[in-house]
């Protein structure tokens, strides 16, 4: 039987232990980050993107699946981008827009789908704080993000997405982006909610991944930053493995 990837979230969460995934995007796939990321011993593996094929994602996801055992999540751009060969999809709702297609629509269009195909299925609250180089997820979606500095409506949308059942907030200050996550932002919607935090986007670095873990992040994701430099993902690893 498959391990719950949400239930070792949750003991992990419960130990203090913090967790690191490498997001792929199959759009700029190396096996070398994949055989990095499994001799570093990375929590889970993210797949995912928003303007990939769906041919591509499919082979990403059978190549992956060969080269490591470790558990593969995926974080879809799109309706298309499910797979009953990964262990999770992160069922996002992207509670910080108003764009009923990524609230809701999608949703619908994948559901039976994603019922047929015996994936753990992980609804999970998105927000993007913008500021940053968000251009590309902002187009996509057609939504504006919630303002860097604005820690109150950070807050009540990640309280609202808890009280609606999701099991994980997920911040993400935008792929690539040159502009952190407020780290009052952060601290403050830890306080105020339960289920754990995700915490992504432009981190590239083991000392800034820290410094969100330490703010409160439960698991923190990176993707182009170990895509230009793999050696990151043993830094990241062992940094935060040695935190408790
Ligand atoms: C993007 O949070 C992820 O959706 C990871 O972002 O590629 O900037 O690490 P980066």
């Amino acid at each position: 039987m498959k391990r719950s990837v949400y239930q070792s979230i949750l003991r992990s969460k419960k130990k203090g232990k913090k967790l690191f995934s490498v997001l792929v995007d199959p759009d700029k796939f190396s096996s070398g980050v994949i055989r990095e990321a499994h001799k570093a011993r990375v929590n889970f593996i993210f797949i995912g993107g928003s303007k990939i094929k769906k041919w591509k994602f499919h082979r990403c996801v059978s190549v992956i699946r060969k080269l490591t055992n470790i558990p593969l999540v995926i974080f879809p751009g799109s309706r298309e981008q499910v797979s009953e060969k990964a262990d999770a999809i992160l069922l996002l709702s992207l509670i910080s827009g108003r764009n009923p297609d990524y609230l809701i629509g999608e949703h619908i269009q994948a559901a039976r789908q994603l019922k047929r195909s015996g994936l753990e299925i992980i609804p999970t609250g998105y927000i993007l704080i913008g500021g940053g180089k968000n251009i590309s997820t902002q187009a996509i979606t057609r939504t504006s993000p919630i303002k860097s500095k604005d820690n109150n409506l950070a807050v009540s949308t990640a309280i609202a997405g808890e009280l609606l059942g999701m099991k994980l907030i997920y911040l993400e200050a935008g792929s690539g982006t040159n502009t952190p996550l407020n780290r009052s932002l952060v601290k403050e919607v830890r306080k105020n909610i339960s289920v754990p935090v995700i915490a992504g986007g432009g981190i590239d670095t083991a000392e800034k991944a820290v410094a969100l873990c330490r703010l409160g992040a439960d698991m923190i994701v990176v993707g182009n930053a170990i895509e230009k430099d793999t050696t990151l993902v043993h830094k990241i690893v062992k940094a935060i493995h040695s935190m408790i």
